[in-house]
């Protein structure tokens, strides 16, 4: 049985519904008589979910890319801030959640459940209506599995190396360990920038899913790095669409966050 109540170091920093247009082109906000997208009919899943999820998150971390789906989603949710700095995600109530002692940990029924990727993924498929993720034989699903994984397996660990080179090898090796981590996050834009300037705007084409957070979550990570994502073009060119969108704003405004706005 999980703890329903918090850890004492682990506060509730807030609670709220969010309402968004639930047709992923219009990001606006919605208006007076809009209902919470969990309480709308579901028009394609055999069943309506009305979950309240809880994401464990820390600001601008892989957290995000699950904070802005469960906005963009419409679905209710709180959060709860672990705070790194103080090591809370290596407490053992926390490690309970997610021995990986990692953020993001999201609570789906229940039950925790930890990466990222496969967040995004659960939860595209758990709100299947909004479109936002294309579920098996939808144009798309193919190439949102190919880039899900892809960042999952190549682009994330690149980042962990250059954020945490100290996990992979002696102190004395962290410059080089650095550089390798640079080489293989530059070669992922450089591929990246290819498949959006044939097949552009979004990665899957002029449908905005929840992959294009995935992916502009990941460039934001590189802003400190001597070439970042969006000194490639066609890159800046999404990265400004998403940083247009109404998630993306209330993020920032939720997680505190300034750098890459
Ligand atoms: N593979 C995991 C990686 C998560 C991860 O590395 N999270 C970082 C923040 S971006 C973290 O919690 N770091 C704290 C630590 O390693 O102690 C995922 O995608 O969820």
């Amino acid at each position: 049985m999980l703890p329903l109540l918090p850890e004492p170091r682990i506060a509730i920093v807030r609670l709220y519904f969010y309402f968004f247009d639930i047709d992923a082109r219009h990001s606006h906000r919605q208006s007076a008589q809009a209902r919470p997208a969990a309480m709308l009919p579901n028009r394609c899943s055999h069943f309506p979910i009305q979950t309240m999820y809880t994401l464990y998150y820390s600001p601008g971390t892989a957290s995000m890319v699950v904070h802005l789906a469960l906005l963009e989603l419409g679905v209710a949710h709180e959060l709860r801030l672990i705070d790194l700095d103080a090591k809370a995600q290596k407490d053992p109530e926390y490690l309970r959640l997610n021995p990986s002692g990692v953020v993001p940990t999201l609570i789906v029924d229940g039950a925790p459940y930890y990466e990222c990727a496969a967040l995004m993924l659960m939860l595209g498929e758990r709100h299947a209506d909004t479109g936002l993720a294309p579920m098996p034989g939808a144009a798309g699903r193919n190439r949102f599995l190919q880039w899900t994984l892809h960042f999952a397996n190549t682009l994330q660990p690149a980042f962990r190396q250059w954020f945490y080179p100290a996990d992979f090898g002696p102190p004395d090796q962290a410059d080089a360990m650095r550089e390798f981590a640079r080489r293989r996050i530059e070669a992922v834009w450089e591929r990246l920038e290819a498949h959006l300037a044939a097949n552009g705007p979004y990665l899957l084409g002029d449908a905005f899913s929840l992959l294009d957070l995935y992916a502009t979550m990941l460039m934001r990570w590189s802003r400190n790095m001597p070439k970042p994502a969006d000194r490639w073009p066609t890159i800046a060119t999404l990265a400004q669409r998403i940083k247009a969108r109404a998630s993306w704003k209330r993020v920032y405004e939720i997680e505190g966050l300034g750098e890459w706005a």
